[in-house]
């Protein structure tokens, strides 16, 4: 299995007990090949997304051996099975590890984190596929109502669904890379992308009847990120000409054809931080926007602190235009206010969000929000007193930080990168959203132990009303809007899964869509493309 990279990583180098740290310290403990192995393989699965493969820390702290020999095996092990307040998951306690595993991984982590391994351009082109050529599609749309489609990620199944956001059928379910993250759209909106965990690209046209995986590509071993070309105007016309994936392993960006996926650049995202100038092998490209302004891709790089603006105009001859803005280290997710120009970021352990002016290209304010931001996308509106408005919740506490986002009008430039307000919640939180034609503003409470069966609707016209609470039979997450903006749509996310869709104005159950494996993320084809949040 391609996500299987310790195995690998492990065989290059199988260091075992080996470490010389100080007397103070505890002794390393040591572990035979086979253990390493799989304490790789459960590392890989459930601890690099926020430690890093090197450990290096970011979302989660560093826990590199010169950190974890200072603590003894019965307390990280205690960690690893019960978690902490500041967001780590307890996954002894919630049955994602044995306690036989909480201790290996325990001693995994003591031991020298395996160099793991790379994939250049000769790997990622091998890997490459296209399973239906251009000449080979459609001219037009062979599917009604297809711009409120919704893309679904069934993550354990490893597959996406393409559900009718009219009739609620599903139309199609096809294979995907290994724990799809997020999906994307093209510019046309014709073409969705998936990126698996595993670094692999599926993209689907939804033109097609039935709706086909036309190509596909590996672009990495580790990965997050996906976007389009979205430019059209003085500088050309971009929309569904290109694709980039941001990479964690190796840390790099490869920027794809739109239409076949066919590679056609790598690039390095290590980097020094841009503060301490410390280079970290270990850059990782977190979240990616596509800019409506200028032939670009915003891209930040979690570990340094930058964000860099990616100009594709010149792609063809090879070349890439690069502009690096000093942001905040840490950076992990974030959105667009409602104008397009500004990207607001999250940059999680430094709790704060970074505002990047993609016009003038420059950072406008780092704004101190709660403990750990987590926007996803973030949600905009325009609040009674403040103005237009963008918000985030947090993986560290109950709170919703509301930041006025208008530095241009006389009236609310005096709230802009401020936070204007707060709403409570009752605990940790992943995702918040609301839509231009919507009072609600929703958060799911997914990482609140006590709340997780929960989502917290607060009324944007009337934001000093106390919040309606909706509670569902399973663990609920991520919401999204359909087209039209009257309907909002959650997943029960578990083995035996479902999407439950709310009316957006009476907070009714309208309908459900069963038999999905563990759904986290859904995208409907119309927002998606137009980043409508
Ligand atoms: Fe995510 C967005 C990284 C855990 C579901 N997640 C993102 C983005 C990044 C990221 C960088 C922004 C992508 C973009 O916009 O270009 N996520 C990570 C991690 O590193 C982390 C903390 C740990 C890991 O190992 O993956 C992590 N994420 C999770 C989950 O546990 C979730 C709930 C389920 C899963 O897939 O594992 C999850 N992340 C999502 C979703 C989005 C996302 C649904 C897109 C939100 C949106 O509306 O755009």
């Amino acid at each position: 299995m391609t996500k299987r990279i310790f195995s690998l990583m492990v065989s290059m180098l199988v260091v075992v007990g080996t470490v010389g740290y100080s007397a103070a310290l505890e002794s390393v403990p040591k572990l035979s090949k086979g253990d390493m192995v799989k304490a790789g393989d459960l590392y890989f699965d459930r601890c690099s997304g926020c430690h890093g493969a090197l450990r290096q820390g970011a979302t989660g702290p560093n826990i590199a051996p010169e950190k974890t020999l200072k603590k003894t095996l019965k307390k990280l092990e205690g960690i690893i099975y019960n978690g902490t307040d500041g967001g780590m998951p307890g996954w002894g306690k919630a049955g994602f590890m044995t306690k036989a595993e909480t201790t290996l991984m325990a001693k995994f982590i003591q031991n020298t984190p395996p160099e793991p391994p790379q994939w250049g351009m000769k790997e990622i082109k091998k890997s490459w596929k296209v399973h239906v050529p251009v000449a080979d599609r459609p001219k037009k749309s062979q599917n009604k109502g297809w711009e409120n489609f919704f893309g679904v990620i069934q993550r354990d199944a490893g597959k996406v669904s393409i559900i009718d956001g009219d009739s609620k059928k599903i139309l199609v379910t096809l294979d995907s890379g290994f724990a799809v993250h997020i999906l994307r759209t093209s510019a046309s909106g014709r073409y969705m992308y998936s990126i698996g965990r595993d670094g692999k690209v599926t993209m689907m046209d939804l033109w097609s009847n039935p709706i086909k995986l036309v190509a596909e590509l590996k672009t990495g071993i580790d990965a997050r990120s996906i976007d389009t070309s979205k430019y059209k105007g003085k500088k050309g016309n971009f929309m569904d000409k290109y694709a980039i994936v941001g990479n964690y392993w190796p840390p790099h960006y490869v920027i794809m054809r739109g239409d076949t996926l066919e590679p056609m650049k790598v690039v390095s995202s290590a980097s020094y931080t841009y503060d301490t100038n410390k280079f970290m092998q270990e850059t990782r490209v977190a979240a990616i926007v596509a800019s409506h302004h200028a032939p670009e891709w915003v891209l930040t790089y979690k570990e340094a602190g930058i964000v860099n603006l990616v100009d594709y105009s010149k792609i063809e001859e090879g070349t890439v235009i690069e502009t690096k803005i000093n942001a905040e280290r840490f950076l992990h997710d974030g959105g667009w206010d409602s104008t397009k120009r500004y990207f607001l970021v999250a940059a999680n352990m430094r709790d704060t969000i970074s505002v990047i002016d993609t016009v003038d290209r420059k950072l406008v304010a780092n704004i101190e929000v709660g403990t750990k931001p987590h926007p996803g996308r973030g949600a905009n509106w325009k609040d009674p007193e403040f103005g237009p408005v963008w918000a985030t919740v947090h993986l560290g506490e109950g709170l919703v930080s509301i930041i006025g986002t208008d530095p241009k009008s006389r009236k609310y430039k005096k709230n802009a990168w401020k936070v204007v307000r707060e709403w409570k919640l009752d605990g940790n939180s992943l995702f918040v959203k609301t839509h231009p034609k919507s009072n609600h503003v929703y958060c799911d409470n997914t990482i609140n132990p006590n709340k997780n069966k929960v989502i917290t609707v607060f009324n944007s016209k009337k934001p000093n009303d106390p919040p309606v609470e909706l509670t569902f039979e399973k663990v609920v997450v991520h919401m999204e809007y359909n087209k039209k903006g009257d309907e909002v749509w959650v997943s029960l996310w578990d083995k035996e899964g479902e999407l439950v869709v709310i009316d957006d104005k009476t907070l009714k159950i309208k309908a459900r869509i069963k038999g999905l494996v563990s759904p986290t993320g859904k995208f409907n084809v119309y927002n998606t493309t137009h980043d409508v949040y």
